[in-house]
């Protein structure tokens, strides 16, 4: 547990519903990679493998994950799940599926969450997000994650500028 795409010593847990989720949850790997924080990145169903998300929450702190990020879309009721097995943080990313009436039904499963149990829930599809909030978390106890997140604001800001700055002169 998990069995694809292990490196060693990840702090992060990528999981899916369904291969057809990867699309979507890639761009949560990819910042991370970006911000070289270590991941595991696997399929984890909460409707077609019940035992295995079980096995999965309640193994994942003491396997090292800080923090979980879970994808689902239409009755997604992974990340909520998840969350309800483990006092990991976990970031629910709602996916517009191929089982998705419009994504608002992905939206509010993993947003509406009871009081008790709560799911950081971020834009549909926001994968990146994800990953950059997962990095955010970690980065409240590691100074040199935390220094390249702010590296990565400030070059946010310079393309905004530069664009803006760019327009400026094309409306000339
Ligand atoms: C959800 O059902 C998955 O997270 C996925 O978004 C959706 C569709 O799954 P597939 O039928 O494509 O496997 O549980």
């Amino acid at each position: 547990m998990p069995d694809s795409k292990q490196v060693k010593h990840p702090v992060v847990g990528i999981i899916m519903g369904s291969d057809s989720d990867l699309e979507i949850m890639e761009a949560a790997a990819a910042i991370l990679k970006t911000f070289e924080v270590a991941f595991e990145l696997t399929i984890v169903s909460a409707h077609r493998t019940p035992k295995r998300m079980v096995e999965y929450a309640l193994t994942a702190k003491q396997r090292g994950l800080k923090v979980i990020i879970a994808g689902a879309g239409g009755a997604a009721h992974l990340p909520g799940m998840i969350a309800s097995l483990t006092t990991l943080p976990v970031i629910g990313v709602p996916i517009k599926s191929s089982n998705s009436l419009d994504g608002w039904d992905s939206i509010l499963s993993i947003l509406q969450m009871p009081n008790g149990v709560p799911v950081a829930t971020v834009a549909l599809n926001a994968a990146k997000n994800a990953g950059i909030l997962a990095a955010q978390i970690l980065g409240i106890s590691d100074d040199k994650l935390s220094e390249k997140l702010s590296d990565f604001k400030k070059d946010m800001e310079k393309t905004v500028l530069d664009k803006a700055e760019k327009i400026r002169l094309d409306q000339l």
